[in-house]
């Protein structure tokens, strides 16, 4: 085939993203013990290489270096998220501390007198210890103090900040904390995890309702982790399996942020076996009918294929969604070696058309996607610049399909990769490599990558030659 010059919309969105506990630092403004802070004390050892979120990318005083690299690399805007816990330090209630919100101005003035508009997230994953033992999002009282949180965020920031989101990946902490064990209070129940979704999707919406209170030029929205669902095949039992592997995954946060309802089919799946939420009122199903997202982000790493269960469950065992399914991995499928993630450009494509079609082609774009690489320090030349040739392919072959989605008529706005500068995770700390920028964790020395050099020209070009 011959090469084609790719080029997206007038003002496309070119960028990243990274959040405050991945990239910050602890400093010294005062900050009240997260809940990976606490995890970390706890159990260190559940922590790639026992480094915990103390350990970062010193974003917190390396901001304005920080800031002239977006700008070496293309960006003409960023996610970054708003610490709750460095907000209200005095365990995430009470009074606001002045030096974040200085430090938050300081930033955000920052990105804007550099040409990088502020795209600014309330919430990834940091939820204040303090909080969490009052019951985390499973407590009205921790509902109440984000909103307040939240409501703080848009009077401080109001002025500098382009578009907020409520939440990033609302589903991660859920079935981190409560069915598969990779986020603190790592809890087996179902039904407990229902209602913390429950109160989690209340908060996006009485957040919206605060948005709109200060009038604000800029719109909110949430961004959600939506991998498509396909069927090993087109029997009916692998059909069906799909179908509620795509309700547990995929519409149980999009329809109630953006549509304002629960799929009535998950409901009804969640009432014969018991597993409704306790506590919910008429009240808090109307907030979340009015309040829906105005924006949204879509994370995209990998597709889900599932198969019909083959193996019997335990009857008797906690209730879980792989009751009704079993994750299938189609055989000679390209992967992400190190994340074990198959790399599926095309459902780029898929997920921007479903958002399309049954999503009113809400404004959208592509907030997450990326390829986290282990020891890349492997494909470092003799300058000391990883030579990230494989993770430029991921980002043309990626872009080739959302160029794509946006010529079949998706309304989508911009990509954001993930990440920056190499930033720590949540439970593998520092070792996927993602950024567009590498970094040396001992001396905290930035050195752009032959990817940061590239994603500069693809945002001054609008495009690529594929
Ligand atoms: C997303 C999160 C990010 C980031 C990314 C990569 O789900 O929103 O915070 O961590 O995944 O994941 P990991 O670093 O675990 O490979």
């Amino acid at each position: 085939m011959s090469k084609q010059q790719l080029t997206f919309p007038e003002g496309f969105w070119w960028g990243s993203a990274w959040s405050a506990e991945q990239a910050e630092g602890r400093g010294e403004t005062g900050k009240a013990e997260t809940v990976w802070e606490r995890w970390y004390k706890e159990q260190p050892y559940r922590f790639y290489q026992g480094i915990s979120s103390e350990v970062t990318t010193d974003h917190i005083h390396r901001y304005k270096e920080d800031v002239q690299l977006m700008k070496q690399t293309g960006h003409n805007s960023f996610r970054v998220s708003i610490s709750w816990a460095r907000m209200f330090p005095n365990d995430g209630i009470g009074a606001v501390n002045p030096k974040a919100i200085a430090f938050y101005r300081d930033l955000f003035n920052e990105m804007n007198q550099n040409g990088v508009k502020v795209f600014a997230n309330l919430y990834h994953f940091d939820m204040p210890a303090a909080l969490q033992d009052k019951g985390g999002w499973e407590s009205r009282e921790v509902v109440d103090a984000y909103v307040h949180f939240a409501d703080t965020c848009f009077k401080e920031f109001g002025d500098l900040v382009y578009h907020w989101f409520t939440f990033n990946e609302p589903l991660g902490p859920i079935l981190g904390s409560y069915l598969e064990d990779f986020h603190y209070p790592n809890i087996i129940d179902f039904k407990r995890g229902a209602q913390a979704a429950f109160f989690t999707v209340l908060a996006h919406a009485k957040a919206i309702a605060a948005h709109k209170k200060y009038q604000l030029p800029s719109k909110i929205g949430v961004i959600l982790n939506l991998s498509p669902t396909f069927p090993r095949s087109q029997n009916p039992a692998d059909v069906k399996a799909a179908e509620i592997a795509d309700l547990f995954y995929v519409r149980s946060f999009l329809d109630p942020m953006v549509k304002g309802e629960f799929p009535e089919k998950l409901v009804e799946l969640l009432r014969e076996y018991d597993q409704l939420p306790a506590d919910y009122t008429e009240k808090d199903l109307a907030e979340i009918k009015e309040n829906t997202a105005q924006i949204l982000g879509l994370n995209y790493y990998e597709p889900r294929r599932v198969k019909a269960r083959l193996t019997a469950i335990n009857p008797e065992g906690p209730f879980l969604p792989d009751w009704f399914f079993e994750n299938h991995v189609m055989p000679g499928r390209r992967m992400n070696e190190y994340r074990g993630w198959e790399i599926y450009e095309k459902g780029i494509h898929d997920l921007c058309m479903d958002i399309k079609e049954n999503y009113g082609n809400i404004e959208a774009f592509i907030s997450e996607n990326g390829m986290g690489v282990a020891d890349e320090a492997r494909f470092m030349n003799e300058t000391g610049q990883v030579v990230d040739d494989y993770r430029i392919e991921y980002i043309q072959d990626h872009l080739a399909y959302l160029w794509k989605a946006i010529e079949d008529g998706c309304n989508i706005k911009g990509y954001h990769l993930w990440a920056f500068i190499d930033c720590w995770s949540w439970i593998n700390a520092y070792k996927n490599r993602y950024g567009l920028v590498s970094l040396d964790l001992a001396t905290q020395k930035r050195t752009i990558k032959k990817s940061g050099e590239f994603y500069k020209q693809l945002s001054d070009n609008n495009g690529f030659v594929y």
